[in-house]
């Protein structure tokens, strides 16, 4: 969760020209460019869920897919180079942060399009499912995602065939710009699943026990066999839908409560109560965050972007068929 945290306030200041490695806030051009959704604040879902999860189970993300990416051991430096755009990124620096994909570490692709991880997710399963493997895949999507055909097609194909698949609601209730309880019929996610008789676990997605608990029986249950389940937990996004949306659409009060819930602090907190806890052994944990995201940075700062003379590299001339 620490390694997550540091990730998305170093990529948020990257975005807005500064760089904090260096201390100091740069006003030149951002370092990182285009839409950069953050996971700030829902961090105990990716953790406590991937906790559980194998080199070689599968992962498929939504445009918010830091936190899943990191969650899962990708290389925080490869996912920093891909967002400043530089050839040492997953994607060689042209996918950027809504196409992040690592397959030595299981994760199949974050997506732009709502939903469509989904799909990919259950096709995913349904090979493990042939090839015998003891792999699951865990699909995570956000609250919006439910009202999309994708998400109705995944559930009911991933039933019909009992595949290997943990459906993820990361429901940060918010849409975009639209609070989710304003558009969507019924009672959510878990309901919706289990009208197609998936069990389907409520959980406080920002207690990391509570969701690293719900997810593990779930985790086990998909891995013997029994067929999809579903997770829906509730947290909430703290920032805007992207980092430059100050979400002046929304109650400030609701966003203070939420911080009230910060599912790091609270995690400190509970820690802390245990005996023989050592908040020396916290500190340590977060100072070796920081040193890594700053490692990172000043790496993805001095790397190369990629060479122009591959700007045509896996582009397909549509109709052509053909791929240079
Ligand atoms: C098919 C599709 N429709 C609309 C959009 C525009 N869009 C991007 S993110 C988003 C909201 C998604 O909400 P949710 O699934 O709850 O995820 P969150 O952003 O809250 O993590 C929308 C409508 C899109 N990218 N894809």
């Amino acid at each position: 969760m620490v390694r997550i945290r540091a990730f998305e306030d170093a990529a948020e200041d990257a975005s807005q020209g500064g760089v904090a490695v260096y201390g100091q806030a740069t006003s030149g051009r951002a370092k990182v460019r285009g839409p950069l959704h953050l996971s700030t604040g829902q961090e105990a879902v990716a953790a406590g869920v991937c906790a559980h999860l194998t080199a070689n189970d599968y992962i498929t993300s939504t445009h918010r897919g830091h936190g899943h990416t990191l969650a899962k051991g990708a290389d925080m430096t490869r996912m920093m180079c891909e967002l400043f755009g530089k050839a040492h990124g997953f994607n060689g620096g042209r996918g950027g942060s809504m196409h992040i994909a690592d397959f030595s570490v299981g994760m199949l692709g974050a997506n732009g399009v709502v939903g469509a991880g989904m799909p990919i997710a259950v096709g995913a399963a349904h090979a493990q499912k042939i090839q015998g493997r003891p792999d699951i895949t865990a699909c995570f999507f956000g609250d919006g995602a439910i009202n999309r055909g994708p998400f109705l097609e995944s559930l009911n194909w991933a039933q019909v065939y009992r595949l290997p698949v943990l459906f993820v609601c990361e429901d940060n209730q918010w849409s975009a710009t639209t609070a989710t309880s304003a558009m969507s019929a019924g009672a959510g996610a878990a309901a919706r699943a289990r009208s197609m008789d998936i069990e389907a676990v409520e959980v406080d997605g920002n207690d990391v026990l509570a969701v690293y608990r719900a997810a593990q029986e779930l985790v086990n249950s998909v891995r013997k066999g029994d067929g999809p389940k579903l997770l829906h937990t509730r947290t909430y996004r703290v920032k805007g839908h992207v980092s430059v949306d100050k979400a002046a659409y929304r109650n400030p009060s609701e966003v203070e409560q939420a911080l009230a819930r910060c599912p790091i602090k609270k995690a400190r907190a509970l820690y802390l109560t245990m005996p023989g806890a050592r908040a020396d052994v916290l500190d340590q944990i977060e100072a070796d965050a920081q040193a890594e995201i700053e490692a990172a940075l000043a790496y993805a700062d001095a790397c190369d972007p990629p060479d122009p003379e591959t700007a045509y590299t896996h582009i397909q001339t549509v109709g052509a068929g053909q791929w240079h």
